[in-house]
């Protein structure tokens, strides 16, 4: 029995057309080799929920400075092209498709997690008020320096890199991170973003790094093989932003501009319940945007498949469904009961938590 028939209609998105809406949302498990280099474990995790409209990865940062929690994965070396490789093989032999989510956390990590001791960067030198996981469990992170122009163009140079390596990996698109607070958001939103020079200021100056980025991505990839993730409400990660209609509005024209492959919107966090006036900022963009719209945060089937049938969105990210239920297509297909996720085993380990969740019979 089919009960939420809009999330089983194909559509083309960019380059590719996906299978169903029912998208896997990147999902952060710490589970990596500390060079960054994915275990082989994730090549049995990725494929068992290759039934996905779309697997975007867990966050995968584009350079060792890009790191800002325990045993993430990296996608800026041959080592880590390798095991990536053989994650999106699995996923494609299975019937899959799957983009490399590109970070850098900016400010959100800690002097332990990088190389020689160095300090974060970000736009400017404000410590985050916000815990990251590092091999000492969860501590303050650390006062971050401002990058310097050289920075900046060392950092679009990571991009760039990061973005041939996850051609080389097999990916069929990469996703631009620019949520939740890591160092692209760092530099859009005024709260945190004090730059007196053209990265800094205005909207047009404050968006001035997410654009130059994107084009540098663009080098590597068409526009039709590259997201990017935003989360205009800003809660995430010690964020604030004076004018976020006028700010994320200059963004959602420039993914229009590019035709990128689709937008990706945070639109509410776990745990936190979004305001009328949340409310009204996320209508209110939605409505200036004309491309691909990809909605996430808290929905369900029925939610979900609504907000597709109200050309809300055009495909539905979904995050912690995905951890507990490998199958979650069919189990929404078919009205199946779902498998809860465990948060205990949300971040790091093993197996247990990671590849264990059953299948429906
Ligand atoms: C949870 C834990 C660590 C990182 C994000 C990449 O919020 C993350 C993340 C989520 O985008």
């Amino acid at each position: 029995m089919t009960n939420v028939p809009a999330l089983f209609e194909p559509v083309k998105m960019g380059s590719i057309t996906l299978k169903n809406r029912v998208l896997m949302a990147p999902l952060t498990r710490n589970r990596a080799h500390g060079d960054g280099t994915p275990k082989d474990m994730a090549i049995e995790y990725y494929q068992q929920r290759a039934s996905a409209g779309l697997i975007i990865s867990e966050a995968t940062q584009i350079s060792a400075m890009g790191k800002g929690y325990l045993d993430t994965p990296g996608i800026y070396n041959t080592d880590h092209v390798e095991a990536w490789k053989k994650i999106t093989d699995a996923v494609h032999d299975a019937d899959g498709k799957i983009y490399c989510q590109l970070w850098h956390v900016g400010r959100i990590s800690h002097t332990s997690l990088l190389p020689a001791g160095k300090q974060p960067v970000s736009s400017s030198a404000i410590q985050a008020k916000t815990q990251t996981f590092t091999a000492n469990g969860f501590e303050d992170t650390s006062e971050p320096v401002a990058l310097d122009n050289e920075g900046i163009e060392e950092t679009i140079a990571d991009y760039v890199n990061a973005s041939e390596m996850a051609k080389k990996a097999g990916f069929d698109g990469v996703e631009v991170h620019a949520a939740n607070g890591y160092l692209i958001d760092q530099f859009l939103q005024d709260g945190v973003n004090k730059r007196t020079d053209e990265y800094g200021g205005s909207v047009t100056n404050r968006t001035r790094f997410l654009r130059e980025v994107v084009d540098a991505v663009t080098s590597v990839w068409r526009p039709s093989e590259i997201g990017m993730r935003l989360s205009p409400l800003g809660q995430a990660n010690d964020m604030s932003e004076s004018a976020p209609i006028i700010l994320f509005g200059n963004v959602y024209d420039f993914a229009v501009e590019k035709d990128l492959a689709y937008l990706h919107v945070v639109e509410s966090f776990p745990g936190n319940e979004q305001s009328p006036e949340d409310e009204a900022l996320m209508k209110e963009l939605r409505e200036k945007y004309k491309g691909f719209y990809m909605a996430n945060g808290g929905y369900d089937e029925r939610s979900g498949a609504e907000a597709i049938e109200n050309n809300h969105a055009d495909a539905i990210s979904y995050g912690r469904p995905f951890i507990a239920n490998p199958d979650l297509p069919e189990r929404y297909r078919t009205g199946a009961e779902l498998n809860e996720p465990d948060q205990d085993t949300f971040y790091g380990g093993g197996k247990e938590g990671y590849t264990d969740y059953p299948f429906m019979d």
